[in-house]
């Protein structure tokens, strides 16, 4: 359902989880508590992505993360940011983030901190100095009782399907942020002028097809040669007119996907033998926006959201968006 002007209701993210609380039933606002502190920290990284030439965020630290990626200082405000609106939460127990080679244990909230929560501060890094969408990803978890409080691995390493919640903000032409709690996917645009995310579409479903697909072709001949043959075809007469659209940021390529219908692919390249995105906060996320908005999300074999993680910055193909287009690439590709 699209929010018309006119006299439509101002109803914030925080209302909007309230009303949805029924999914948490025993969170009692917590869970709108911890989104408060999610939605707080995407304002702060907007207000300086959007002011990016005017403040001295732009370029590098000179330092390399964990992924072996130069540090932007975007990155690392991102990052630190995150860390500061989530860690006096009191009942965020783990948190997981992109830019740090280890889980965070958040011990002041103890017994209390019932939720696991896992971002890429900053996706797209390539793209920030030249003013292109970029955006955060999150994914929450709730800290298993049955498993060993200590054993925060073992915590963190849950597949896709035990998330409690997941969405992305992306900072383009206006910020706008999407979630899903498992009741449908929800689309808020930052309103600057109140300082408040706006609901702006509920409901959001992925149109079941569409002639856009969403890959690096430059990483072509290394791609499997079924990922070949899919792209040779969409480029047929038989295939009805497709065209390419990609940003190479994950979060507006998924954005465009999930509004506009298509496919986004990620395969694995001679570079990246098993993809270049994260599972944990990257792929699972995403996923479970595309399967809540009706759409599909496969690593070639499976669905993403079924993958059992072995590692925190474990990587996957991934083949997202319109569940006729996922379909149509995993026709021709086989692993
Ligand atoms: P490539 C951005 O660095 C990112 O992690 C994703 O946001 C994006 O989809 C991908 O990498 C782009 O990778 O190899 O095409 O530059």
């Amino acid at each position: 359902m699209t929010v018309r002007g006119g006299a439509r209701p101002i109803i914030t993210v925080q209302q909007h989880i309230l009303e949805h609380q029924r999914h948490f039933p025993h969170a009692t606002g917590e869970f709108s508590w911890l989104l408060s502190g999610i939605t707080l920290a995407t304002k702060i990284i907007a207000s300086h992505v959007q002011r990016a030439g005017l403040l001295d965020v732009l370029g590098d630290t000179g330092q390399v993360n964990v992924q072996g990626e130069v540090v932007q200082k975007l990155d690392e405000l991102a990052n630190q940011t995150i860390h500061r609106c989530l860690g006096y939460r009191g009942n965020v127990g783990i948190v997981v983030s992109e830019e740090d080679d280890e889980p965070r244990v958040i011990h002041e909230a103890g017994e209390k901190g019932r939720y696991i929560v896992l971002f890429d501060p900053l996706d797209g890094s390539s793209n920030i100095d030249v003013n292109v969408s970029i955006g955060t990803i999150f994914s929450i978890l709730r800290v298993r009782e049955e498993i060993n409080r200590q054993d925060v691995m073992s915590q963190v390493l849950q597949p896709g399907v035990q998330q409690l919640a997941a969405g992305y903000v992306v900072y383009g032409s206006s910020v706008v942020m999407t979630y899903t709690t498992g009741m449908g996917v929800h689309m808020f645009t930052l309103d600057p002028s109140i300082g408040a995310y706006v609901l702006t579409r509920e409901y959001v479903t992925m149109p079941p097809k569409g002639k856009t697909y969403s890959i690096n072709e430059a990483y072509r001949a290394t791609f499997p040669q079924g990922i070949q043959d899919f792209l040779d075809w969409a480029k047929s007469d038989d295939a009805g007119g497709y065209s390419l659209r990609y940003v190479g940021s994950l979060v507006a390529d998924f954005h465009r996907t999930l509004l506009k219908g298509g496919v986004f692919l990620y395969p694995p390249t001679k570079k990246d033998q098993k993809g270049k995105l994260r599972l944990l906060y990257e792929a699972n996320p995403m996923a479970m926006l595309a399967e809540q908005a009706g759409g599909a999300a496969s690593d070639g074999t499976g669905r993403v959201l079924e993958k059992k993680p072995s590692a925190l910055h474990e990587r996957t193909p991934l083949i997202l968006g319109s569940k006729g287009e996922v379909e149509k690439v995993l026709l021709f590709w086989k692993p």
